[in-house]
């Protein structure tokens, strides 16, 4: 397989302590996992949908408390605990090794070891980055090849290398008291024991593409963000890139999938996908800032993706996909889910495996959290640059949240500076995306809080200093909140493929296209600037829309004040500066 010490010792070090029955090493061959599909559905583990419906889909049932990520369990085991932050779970290197390698001593007992090597982006970008997974559990590994690159070549890639990174998965007995996510970013090393969920598991993904990269992106210069990325055609136009931080369940994949409006199609827009939750931001030899989505594939939230809302994402799950916590229709072995059409199964296992009438149940039939695994190359708005090795050059960021008040459907930040500012406060309502209450607002910077593998305050550092590597190339940073509602709660915009009428602002604000207003919090739009043809959205629902209220953002100012104490002297002076700026603006 591979003479690279480090790999072989560390391997044999794991194998010492789960000590599994078997070892099989995946290579990613249709052959092999063909094997491994028909195994795992022999022992329950997956279910074979209708392939004349479904052509290579498989659904999930997991353990009724394994079902999104969990927070509370993930830990930052740095030397200090400074280094992990005020926003981290922090756990001493040396305890967290004692307590969650006993947890795995043996779990492999009875059972086979799956050695997967993975790439983060395509082979041959000098940005990609390898890793190596140990699980015990075919989903996962089934999971993996879908998300990331799976192949023996990565140990090729690897070569003599030591700075790949670890991972081992121990799915245990699903004990949710024993569960623990552990990340040991000093060794490249991601530990997961007694879950089965995705982000947990998946270690490709935001332990290693975002926890582990993010602190090593602070010591090379460059980012990695939660973030879609997508490609605007505009008619007769070059083709312009955006990259979006929402925090889970907030709108990535949908935005990052958009389908022009029939107006907008018309006339010759179109939208590509590079990516749809992960973005690694390095500085190009030009100067720009240039993304690279690391992933493969989608894992996307299911409940209320439908033809209409996101025709792309359903495309990419047409086939080869799995989906996990879905409701499964018995009269023809299909899959379900909430705002996926008007006609609901009769006969039909909801989520936990319980029969289900979809016409007379008042419970969900799937999890909030239920999700797809579908390969990116299914995607038909798949960029033909989400193989580019260089990544696809950046024209503006966009921070947004589920905010029901205060923050306006749209608004661009006056600088570089200012627009780190206005990601440093994103809040945003909790999701079933992750374990505990929804719908409490929390701050979440740059949709990042969950995910930065190091002390936060030394992130918005980072941020500022990469804003001065870039100087007059650094992208416009703009604000986004599809989310506010009205006096009777509902939510007033649109959303979904008409948000294009945002980013076309957006694109022409970057361009010197468009005039705007200048506001105590930024750059709004001017009256009639968002086009409204053709949507359900009066002159007053925009009013509202943009409009600021003093009362909100003097109690938005208290939280804000509140929220940065916590990092104390890290808070980089520059922010502090953004605040006060912001403070004097509102009250004059
Ligand atoms: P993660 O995969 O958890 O990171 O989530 P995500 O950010 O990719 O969110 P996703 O696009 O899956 O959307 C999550 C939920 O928000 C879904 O239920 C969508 O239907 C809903 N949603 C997405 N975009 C919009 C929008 O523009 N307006 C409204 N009202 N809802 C939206
Ligand atoms: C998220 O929660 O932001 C996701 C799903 O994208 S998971 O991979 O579970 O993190
Ligand atoms: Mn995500």
């Amino acid at each position: 397989m591979t003479n690279n010490k480090s790999i072989i010792n560390w391997i044999e070090k794991m194998k010492e302590i789960v000590k599994p029955d078997k070892i099989v090493w995946i290579d990613g061959s249709e052959v092999q996992l063909e094997e491994l599909r028909k195994q795992a559905c022999k022992e329950g583990e997956i279910i074979k949908l209708n392939f004349e419906k479904h052509p290579g889909c498989y659904l999930r049932r997991s353990a009724l408390n394994d079902v999104a990520r969990a927070e509370d369990r993930t830990f930052i085991c740095t030397k200090t605990q400074w280094e992990a932050g005020p926003t981290n779970n922090w756990w001493e290197p040396k305890l967290a090794y004692e307590k969650v390698l006993s947890i795995a001593k043996d779990s492999y007992r009875g059972k086979t070891m799956y050695i997967v090597p993975y790439s983060m982006g395509i082979f041959d970008s000098k940005f990609s980055r390898f890793g190596i997974e140990l699980t015990d559990s075919i989903y996962a590994v089934l999971n993996m090849v879908i998300m990331t690159r799976v192949s023996g070549k990565v140990l090729d890639y690897i070569g003599q290398s030591e700075t790949w990174v670890r991972g081992l998965h121990c799915s245990c007995n699903l004990d949710a008291e024993n569960r623990y996510v552990c990340h040991f970013p000093e060794d490249n090393t991601i530990i997961s024991v007694n879950s089965g969920y995705g982000g947990n598991v998946l270690l490709g993904k935001k332990c290693f593409a975002l926890r582990i990269a993010s602190f090593l992106g602070r010591k090379e210069k460059w980012l990695a963000e939660h973030m879609l990325i997508l490609g605007i055609e505009r008619p007769g136009k070059e083709t312009k890139y955006i990259c979006a931080a929402f925090p889970s369940a907030c709108g990535k994949t949908n935005l990052a999938m958009l389908v022009p409006p029939d107006k907008y199609k018309n006339k010759g827009y179109k939208v590509w996908c590079v990516g749809d939750d992960i973005a690694w931001l390095r500085i190009g030899e030009d100067g720009r800032l240039w993304a690279m989505n690391p992933e493969n594939g989608f894992f996307g939230v299911a409940p209320g993706t439908n033809a209409k809302s996101n025709p792309n994402a359903l495309a990419s799950t047409s086939h080869d996909a799995i989906f996990t916590n879905v409701v499964q229709n018995l009269d023809d072995n299909t899959v379900w889910w909430e705002g996926l059409d008007n006609n609901p199964p009769e006969n039909a296992l909801d989520w936990k495996g319980s029969p289900w009438n979809g016409k007379i149940s008042i419970e969900k039939g799937a999890h909030p959290n239920s999700r797809f695994t579908a390969p990116a190359k299914n995607c038909p708005a798949l960029s033909p640059e989400f193989e580019n090795p260089k990544g696809v050059p950046i024209s503006a960021i966009i921070f947004g949240g589920r905010r029901a008040n205060t923050t306006p459907l749209v608004y661009e930040t006056r600088n570089w500076n200012h627009g780190v500012f206005a990601g440093s406060v994103i809040s945003s309502e909790s999701t079933a995306a992750t374990t505990g209450k929804i719908g409490v607002l929390k701050h979440d910077p740059m949709a990042m809080k969950s995910f930065c593998g190091y002390n936060m305050g030394q992130y918005f550092k980072h941020w500022i200093e990469m804003g001065k590597l870039l100087k007059e190339k650094a992208p416009k940073i703009f604000s986004v909140n599809w989310f506010r509602t009205n006096e009777s709660g509902e939510i007033i915009w649109p959303g979904y493929g008409e948000n294009l009428r945002v980013l076309d602002w957006i694109l022409k604000r970057c361009e010197g296209e468009k005039e705007a207003l200048e506001s105590p919090i930024g750059f709004l739009p001017c009256e009639g600037d968002i086009d409204t043809e053709g949507i359900d959205a009066s002159k007053e629902d925009m009013k509202e829309l943009l409009s600021l209220d003093a009362a909100q953002w003097h109690k938005e100012i208290k939280e804000i004040e509140d929220f940065y104490k916590i990092f104390g002297d890290d808070l980089p002076l520059e922010l502090r500066k953004e605040l006060e700026k912001l403070k004097n603006n509102l009250e004059h």
